[in-house]
């Protein structure tokens, strides 16, 4: 009995730890922040979704294959704290995604910042998604 209670402590300490550092899950076990990605893409969705958002973006190559990429972005109420608007990327927007990449799934990543590209084929705004 002492021993359960002593493991179920030390279980409970172990996840209000992690609780701490990250809003729920370890980003460091799910991403690589040493392999960075950066992707030039069209938004087909932005979710702006807890305990995450994600945001979908399509990348045609030069002989027309498309990749699908899928971002995830802080919590949505995290993004909107900071200046995120649901209509912040909508589809069609072109984007510039800088983020790590997961480490066991192909085109999936966790952002760091999105930049808006405009009509003119010029940078424009740029949008952080904290890592919490
Ligand atoms: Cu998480």
């Amino acid at each position: 009995m002492k021993n359960k209670l002593i493991l179920l402590f030390s279980i409970l300490t172990a996840l209000l730890g992690s609780t701490a550092l990250n809003a729920h899950h370890n980003f460091r076990a799910e991403f690589d922040i040493d392999m960075p990605v950066i992707v030039t893409g069209t938004v087909m969705r932005l979710a702006l979704t807890n305990p995450h958002a994600r945001l979908y973006v399509d990348v045609v190559d030069e002989s027309g294959e498309i990749t699908h990429w899928n971002f995830e972005l802080a919590a949505a109420s995290s993004l909107l704290r900071r200046g995120w608007r649901r209509d912040t990327l909508v589809v069609g927007n072109t984007v510039i995604v800088h983020a790590a990449r997961a480490r066991n799934a192909p085109n999936v990543g966790n952002v760091e910042y999105v930049t808006l590209v405009n009509e003119d084929g010029s940078e424009g705004f740029s949008f952080g998604s904290p890592r919490e």
